[in-house]
């Protein structure tokens, strides 16, 4: 197998202020601070739910709104997600997860296919939650499926609970991205007929 498969990432902007630390094969460690409550809480499941270690700092222009915060947070980590797989030798490269949380239903499924691809089936009742606009979920995962080069489709399959439904799909995602960076003993090389992804 390769190396430690980690990353750390700077990015700076007059919007937003970010360094992220993140290891694949950590086992659910975080220390998060984006200025937004709700958002670390997501971004604490997300880290604990994929077994993912997550260092996140971010110091975005909260007296604007969430959007660049939120936004340059999902180009960061994605970006991350990206440079700490490599090549991607010897991982599943699909991943999927249905999950339930209370009421609510959703799906993810992804493809770490190196092609951006986006999906998102979903509405919200509540135009916030806590600080957190819920319009800014699709505009995370979006950052992250177009900077990591994932398919990644999400559904809504039910739910009515603002609050449940954004953190049924965080954690789905870290479900399924869990899955599909696992490696398999059988994968000796990259598991595409074109040799690369
Ligand atoms: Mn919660």
């Amino acid at each position: 197998m390769n190396t430690a498969r980690t990353s750390s990432e700077v990015r700076k902007t007059k919007e937003t202020d970010i360094q992220l630390d993140l290891n694949i094969d950590g086992s659910g460690v975080y220390e998060v601070d984006t200025g937004i409550g709700f958002f670390d809480h997501m971004l604490e499941g997300f880290s604990r739910h994929g077994f993912f270690d997550l260092k996140l700092q971010v110091k975005g222009d909260l007296h604007v709104d969430s959007h660049h915060t939120i936004e340059d947070t999902g180009i960061v980590l994605g970006t991350a997600i990206k440079n700490a797989l490599g090549k991607k030798e010897g991982i599943r490269r699909y991943g999927s997860c249905i999950l339930p949380m209370d009421e609510t239903l959703v799906l993810c499924a992804l493809d770490l296919s190196g092609r951006p691809y986006f999906s998102f089936d979903g509405t919200f009742d509540t135009p916030r939650v806590g600080e957190f606009d819920t319009e800014m979920v699709r505009e995370f995962f979006y950052a992250i499926s177009y900077t990591a080069g994932m398919n990644l489709h999400m559904k809504v399959l039910s739910g009515t609970n603002s609050h449940h439904i954004i953190e049924a799909l965080f954690k789905a995602f870290a479900k399924a991205l869990d899955e599909a960076v696992t490696t398999d003993p059988r994968i000796h090389d990259i598991l595409s007929t074109k040799g690369s992804l």
